[in-house]
């Protein structure tokens, strides 16, 4: 099967023909030259961890059943899962320990370009974390949270600070089955050592190890990145932008970041609009400066300061091939290699700052928070000077581009359903106890070449809004949604009648970006304060909610389904055909099924994205008959007493 883009809208095809017309190959068509893919591995039935192999399981029964070393299925396939958990983790977490390493260089006064903008959550913190606050500078205090965090990484006894943080029972659950993740860094390493041959063969121990890794990232790596950035670059708050290739100016210099952490990006921001930068713009025969994103990058700058979005994951060559951008600023992940290629075509710079990430072709310019934004406006200036160098034949830059609103952080969303004096997750209960709202869904995950027709995610997200299901979205599933327009206050006329009266009366799109993908902790901890708000039982498991995971690509997906699992979440991955353990029997059985007796919540793989919604609503009615709230929906708020009774 070969998708082709044909979930792309028409500006979008048209910049693709121009590229093919150009001879440039994108993601679609080495897709296309990599077909037939490799059954084995789809099935997870592919091993390579040893030079005796690569070994195969033939899951038809007939070939062989083991590997040289005498793995079976259930061995490889596990390994090969919690490999991907590892590498997951290990991604979100090197990102939060970057941004933790920035804020004590901000507290110690070597990172003079930022400063703390969140002091509230300072103070959050060093609770959590048991610091003393009573008389003490702000900047002494996050100094040490910073020091504190930076430990939770390499801590070699007790566990991850902030599970702290999850309601009670689930702490109870995890210790129960041994999962309480140690240090962040530890768990991965365990991940690593415990799937080298000759280590672990259990296939439940080994998911025992992977689930201790994904809760370090959910409740540990993502979880500080996320609320460590709130504390550099603000608290998001609903912002108005706009997304899609027509973000991209046709008369000023277009730099667009791609990536994921903000640190450089958020002072390329500041670089763009100052007026020395402004001038030299002008200088060069450009209206301005156009900054605008791809992938989470976009994200964290859309959320605070309505950064315009270029595009997701599959937009990043066809960003290029519009002609028009001066610069692609690349930090790290999601970043294909092949843009270093498709640059070759124009006179884009691509400009790669991590010392983590390097392409061959880039320019590279590196990084150190220590000179950001000097560095910054080093790169706003090699994009001004590429500027003349702009091949108008080349360009075409189609006209569509959608508004959206993002910026629903987990205390946005207490801010906008609970107002400015009654900030609590009460009225979100009230409204899920009185069946306005059934339930809410945590819409997540990437763009797959291997997805074919409509995207799975715009399917999906109408189906759920127009079955009063609230949609809560990051990374390229909100991206992809939004292209859509489905990001809009408007789209309330496509909810069902209780979740647009909700949306009606609090000014509210039916669908919530919440951010990037780090920011998936942010709907752990509204998941927490649902169950600490009570009346819609005592652990995340017993919430109607669940996660979804539209066409899955990266391992970090695998790594943050595990932990919405683990923390009580069922979760339905789907696209691209597989969930790469399909093949090995125990495993799935486990995954798929076994699971939910240990932890309260399963795995779930599913292709067709109306049988996904299906799967949701049912699940969402099952939790709600459980919880006893599914009697004919009176329209009432409910009081102290009904709520007592509710509680199960
Ligand atoms: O971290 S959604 S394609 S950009 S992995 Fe990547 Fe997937 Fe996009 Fe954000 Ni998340």
């Amino acid at each position: 099967m070969t998708a082709d883009a044909n979930w792309l809208d028409k500006g979008n095809r048209e910049v693709l023909d121009k590229m093919r017309g150009e001879g440039i190959d994108t993601v679609w068509d080495r897709l296309a030259r990599q077909e037939p893919q490799c059954g084995f591995g789809k099935l997870g039935l592919c091993c390579k961890l040893c030079n005796q192999g690569p070994c195969r399981i033939d899951p038809t029964g007939h070939g062989p059943q083991k590997g040289v070393c005498g793995a079976d299925a259930d061995t490889i396939a596990a390994r090969n899962f919690i490999r991907h958990i590892a590498a997951g983790s290990a991604a979100h977490t090197d990102h939060a320990r970057a941004v933790v390493e920035t804020l004590l260089d901000v507290c110690r006064g070597k990172a003079g370009d930022y400063e703390i903008k969140e002091p509230d959550k300072v103070y959050m913190l060093a609770d959590v974390y048991g610091l003393e606050t009573e008389g003490r500078p702000i900047k002494e205090i996050a100094g040490e949270l910073a020091e504190e965090t930076l430990a939770e990484f390499g801590r070699t006894e007790g566990t991850t600070t902030l599970i702290a943080r999850a309601p009670k029972k689930r702490r109870e659950i995890w210790k129960k089955n041994n999962v309480e993740p140690r240090g962040i860094d530890r768990e991965i390493t365990a991940c690593m050592s415990r799937t080298h041959i000759g280590v672990e063969h259990d296939y439940r121990e080994l998911i025992r190890q992977g689930t201790r890794t994904a809760l370090a990232d959910g409740w540990g790596g993502s979880m500080l990145g996320t609320e460590i950035q709130d504390i550099l670059f603000g608290r998001p708050v609903p912002v108005r932008a706009e997304i899609n290739l027509g973000v991209i100016s046709s008369t000023k210099v277009n730099v667009v970041v791609h990536g994921h952490e903000p640190t450089l990006s958020e002072m390329i921001v500041i670089a763009a609009r100052s007026p020395d930068m402004l001038d030299a713009a002008k200088a060069a025969g450009a209206e301005g400066i156009q900054v605008s994103g791809c992938c989470c990058t976009a994200n964290e700058l859309l959320m605070r300061h309505g950064v315009p979005s270029a595009g997701t994951f599959l937009q990043q060559e066809l960003i290029i091939g519009t002609g028009a951008v001066e610069a692609m600023v690349v930090d790290i992940q999601c970043i294909m290699p092949a843009v270093a290629d498709t640059v070759r075509h124009y006179h884009t710079k691509l400009i790669s700052t991590s010392r983590d990430a390097h392409f061959p072709g880039a320019v590279h310019v590196e990084f150190d928070e220590h000179r950001a934004l000097e560095i910054a406006k080093e790169i706003v200036q090699m994009a001004i000077d590429n500027f003349e160098r702009r091949d108008p034949s080349k360009v075409y830059i189609p006209d569509e581009k959608t508004e959206l609103i993002a910026g629903f952080s987990h205390e946005t969303m207490l801010y906008m359903l609970g107002g400015r004096f009654r900030a609590s997750y009460r009225p979100l209960n009230d409204n899920i106890m009185n069946g306005r709202i059934r339930g809410v869904a945590g819409v997540v995950g990437c763009n797959n070449a291997k997805v074919d027709g409509e995207s799975f995610h715009t399917i999906l997200v109408k189906e759920l809004i127009k079955n009063d299901i609230l949609c809560v979205q990051t990374g390229c599933s909100a991206g992809t949604c939004a292209r859509v327009g489905l990001l809009k206050p408007e789209m309330k006329e496509f909810a069902g009648p209780g979740l647009r009266e909700i949306c009606e009366t609090v000014g509210m799109p039916p669908v919530l970006h919440s951010g990037s993908c780090v920011d998936n902790s942010r709907i752990l901890i509204a998941c927490t304060g649902m169950v600490n708000e009570g009346g819609l039982g005592e652990d995340i498991s017993d919430l109607p909610v669940v996660g979804l995971c539209p066409e899955w690509m990266s391992e970090k997906a695998i790594s943050i389904g595990h932990y919405f699992v683990t923390s009580g979440v069922y979760t339905i991955f789907s696209g691209g055909g597989t969930l790469l353990v399909q093949g090995a029997g125990k495993l799935s059985d486990y995954l798929f099924d076994g699971m939910e007796k240990e932890y309260g919540a399963k795995w779930g793989f599913e292709e067709d994205p109306h049988k996904v919604a299906r799967m949701v609503r049912e699940h969402i009615e099952s939790k709600r008959e459980a919880l006893g709230i599914n009697k004919a929906a009176e329209r009432k708020l409910f009081d102290m007493e009904d709520r007592r009774q509710l509680v199960v």
